[in-house]
């Protein structure tokens, strides 16, 4: 006998609802949910394979713990024992900065990685904290924050409503997008051109996504700032900035216009290796579009000048009144939201409020660079201590950071670290204990992350569509109960770290005049929040005290779990809305065009003018059928044209002697790779493409599908020193490398 339940898809931004077929306890089959409010049944074939990477029977069912050198099964109360034991004695002994954190990127795609990791590391008290952001979209945080006081207000393009899309160093065909939540992404992009919409894609590969748009501008890899400053430059020069509803909101226009003189479209055209004209036409389109949006992602953020690309994408978005305007770019008001409070200046965003010990980089956003992991793990300095214990979870950093040789053998030296992780794989095999989530089937699912980056306000939560397997521990349960071992109260019900977070955040809400509970007993409001455990609550909670909520009462048709949870397929909260000037947070509480830390970084970018490589660079791409480094591992999603070869031009690959199929020898600063190479003009000549999250050949995996078709690790050619300065990402595309033939 077969059961259906509703599941959404956490194997991408894009958070399609799925209907599963379950036989058992099995995921037998996935389908798109056709009533899902966002996502109208659109699925694709990761989420198709739903059961198959639910099912990998090389998901670890039980606790590992180290012991004589050995990883073996252990039962999870002696787990978190040997957390305690290990954590314990490194922060008492060395205070709490030894203990460093990872947070990799499927904590955005759980309900246990939203909730209990800022609990961890703020009980904690490290600063030693390292996320996939450094590697990923830092640049933009710290673009919003800089311009609008807040690190979390990201402008999303109006996908639906647009009628011109600019669209650079993303292939949404293939990632179905990101910082930009929109299901059938492929589907939206068609619409828009189905309306009479333009799209261009910037990019120095023809992707999927570039070969279905009007336009598309093969640029030379890490050049985007360059691209969009000779835009702004050109919106000057021929008048044609006009703020038009940001006008009040909006200061140092003035200023901007100054900052950004050299930056002509002839100055920048021969770095870009684009035409002087075209910029210009880019420009002109782009102010000429009754509406229109600038999107940028991974190959505008992972570059030497992510912060200033990224705040250059909003700077275009002002410039022609595009922002916060349907069809525009807008502001998401996601249900978890806080309450939003008046209009007004707020404490802005500060950067560099301390730094790395090692090479001193500057925090941002409480993080450091993921990139500075393996340099703060393995060399001393006079003050300060090296990190010798980590606390992992959902992350694979040897694979996804730069140089994971080094880190490979930094983690390999700490006195102690914990992961939680369903794989024992590259990260983990180090790790002393290893704490397995259970499976997606197993998990409930709410999109605390992506529905502040989504193209319509929605809200949907999914209850585990499987009960837990005998053995099993939610994640929750696993990260609440590492909150406790962490900070020695370990053997306490982990029940009470949720209900300390809901006795300080009622506390809170009933001592500030703008929310709906204001002046109300906290206590009688925490006994009137529903859910069946902790995160449940916490999620009443957020919906309560949020923009759409019941406010306890004060508004009595407002969101409450126990309403949400009466829409299995959602609830629909209406397109995105103009919301200037309240997102705005910085203190003048204006946008704020030209921060200063912005401007003190153009000189860099202006030297850049003058820049050209002098060999091949390399950028990567992603395959529709993958997901970063943990995706290997099931059949039905490898094989095909999902593989870890070097595309190269075939006037490279002329010039260099490399054949179609036959290996060659990269080489970077970090090292070398062997791989094979596939000539294709998909790629532009002068740039050389891998993929990365590749490289499965490690000793003390259990990954049995991904060890037999390893491929390499992209990042083992970088060796770490490449960052944005301003945001501390790592520079992933535009890196130099030698491609050489093996005889
Ligand atoms: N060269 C190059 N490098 C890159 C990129 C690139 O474009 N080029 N992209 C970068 C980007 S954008 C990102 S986000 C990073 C990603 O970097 P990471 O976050 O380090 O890598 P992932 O492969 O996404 O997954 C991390 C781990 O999460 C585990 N995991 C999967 N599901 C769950 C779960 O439900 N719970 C828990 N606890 N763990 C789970 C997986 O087994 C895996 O070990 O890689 C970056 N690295
Ligand atoms: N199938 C699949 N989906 C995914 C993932 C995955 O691994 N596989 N990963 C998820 C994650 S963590 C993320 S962050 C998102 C990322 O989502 P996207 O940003 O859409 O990811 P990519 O497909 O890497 O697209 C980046 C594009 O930038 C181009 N590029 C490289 N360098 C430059 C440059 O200097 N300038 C310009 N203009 N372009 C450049 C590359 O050729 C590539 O086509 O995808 C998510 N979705
Ligand atoms: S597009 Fe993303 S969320 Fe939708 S089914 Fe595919 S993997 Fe899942
Ligand atoms: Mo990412």
């Amino acid at each position: 006998m077969s059961r259906t339940a509703l599941r959404i898809c956490p194997l991408c931004e894009a958070t399609c609802g799925l209907t599963l077929t379950i036989e058992g306890t099995r995921v037998t089959g996935a389908r798109g949910d056709r009533d899902d409010v966002f996502s109208k049944g659109f699925i694709c074939p990761k989420g198709a394979a739903f059961g198959a990477v639910d099912g990998d029977p090389d998901r670890l069912r039980g606790p590992l713990v180290r012991r004589d050198g050995i990883l073996r099964e252990a039962t999870w109360e002696e787990a978190f024992d040997a957390v305690a034991a290990g954590l314990r004695p490194v922060v008492e002994r060395y205070g709490p900065d030894a203990v460093g954190v990872v947070l990799g990127n499927p904590n955005v795609h759980t309900v246990a990685g939203g909730l209990y990791p800022p609990v961890l590391v703020g009980a904690l008290r490290t600063r030693s904290l390292f996320t996939a952001s450094t590697v990923d979209q830092m640049p933009k945080h710290v673009s919003s924050g800089l311009l609008f006081g807040d690190a979390h207000a990201i402008p999303v393009p109006d996908l639906d409503r647009t009628g011109h899309l600019l669209l650079i160093g993303a292939n949404p065909l293939e990632s179905n997008g990101s910082l930009c939540t929109a299901p059938d992404f492929p589907g939206r992009l068609k619409a828009l051109k189905a309306r009479g919409g333009r799209l261009t894609v910037v990019d120095p590969r023809r992707t999927r996504t570039a070969r279905l748009a009007d336009r598309h501008l093969a640029i030379r890899p890490g050049t985007d700032a360059l691209l969009l400053a000779a835009m702004a430059h050109t919106l000057f020069a021929e008048d044609l900035v006009d703020l038009k509803h940001l006008a009040p909101h909006v200061q140092g226009l003035g200023e901007l216009r100054d900052a950004l003189a050299d930056f002509t479209p002839e100055a920048a055209a021969p770095a870009c290796d684009l035409d002087a004209a075209v910029i210009r036409t880019l420009a002109r389109d782009l102010a000429a579009a009754d509406t229109a949006a600038v999107y940028a992602r991974i190959g505008s953020c992972t570059v030497p000048h992510g912060t200033l690309a990224s705040w250059l994408v909003d700077v275009l978005n002002i410039l022609t009144g595009n922002l916060d305007r349907p069809g525009g770019a807008l502001f998401p008001q996601a249900a978890t939201d806080r309450t939003p409070r008046p209009a007004g200046p707020g404490r802005g965003f500060q950067l560099g409020r301390w730094h790395s010990r090692v090479s001193k980089h500057p925090e941002a956003k409480g993080e450091l660079p993921l990139s500075a992991l393996a340099e703060e793990i393995d060399t001393a300095t006079d003050e300060g201590t090296p990190v010798r214990a980590l606390i992992a979870v959902a992350a694979n950093p040897v694979l996804s950071a730069p140089d994971g040789d080094r880190l490979d053998k930094a983690l390999a030296s700490l006195d102690f670290m914990v992961s939680v992780d369903p794989y024992l794989n590259e990260t983990s095999r180090h790790a002393h204990v290893v704490l397995p989530p259970p499976p997606p089937s197993q998990s409930p699912h709410h999109d605390f992350a992506f529905n502040t980056l989504a193209v319509r306000n929605q809200v949907r939560y999914t209850r585990p569509a499987v009960p837990l397997e005998p053995g099993r521990m939610a994640e929750s349960e696993i990260l609440a109960r590492l909150v406790l071992a962490a900070t020695g109260t370990d053997g306490a019900d982990p029940a009470a770290v949720d209900a300390m977070v809901i006795e300080q955040t009622l506390g809170k809400a009933v001592r500030d005049a703008h929310s709906p509970v204001h002046g109300r007993d906290p206590h009688d409001l925490a006994a009137r929040l529903t859910g069946d455990n902790g995160p449940e609550r916490r999620l009443d909670l957020m919906l309560r005290l949020g923009p759409y909520g019941d406010g306890f009462g004060a508004r009595p048709d407002g969101l409450t779990l126990r309403k949400l949870l009466d829409h299995p397929h959602g609830i629909d909260l209406g397109p995105l809305r103009p919301r200037l000037p309240q997102p705005l947070k910085t203190r003048s509480g204006k946008v704020e065009l030209l921060p200063e830390p912005i401007a003190g970084d153009l000189p860099r970018l202006r030297r850049a003018l003058d820049e050209r490589p002098e060999g091949l660079v390399l950028v990567g791409r992603r395959h529709l059928r993958s997901n970063n480094s943990w995706m290997h591992n099931v059949p039905a999603l490898t094989g095909g044209s999902n593989r870890c070869t070097l595309h190269i031009h075939p006037e490279d690959a002329g010039r260099l002697g490399v054949r179609d199929g036959a290996d060659v020898r990269v080489k970077g600063a970090g090292g070398a790779v062997v791989v094979p190479a596939e000539v294709t003009d998909g790629v532009r000549p002068g740039v050389v493409s891998l993929p990365h999250g590749w490289g499965h050949d490690r000793p003390g995996t259990r990954l049995s599908h991904a060890a037999g078709v390893p491929g390499v690790n992209v990042n083992q050619l970088l060796d770490g020193s490449l960052l944005d300065p301003l945001s501390g990402n790592a520079v992933l595309n535009g890196v130099p490398v030698e491609v050489v033939t093996l005889l």
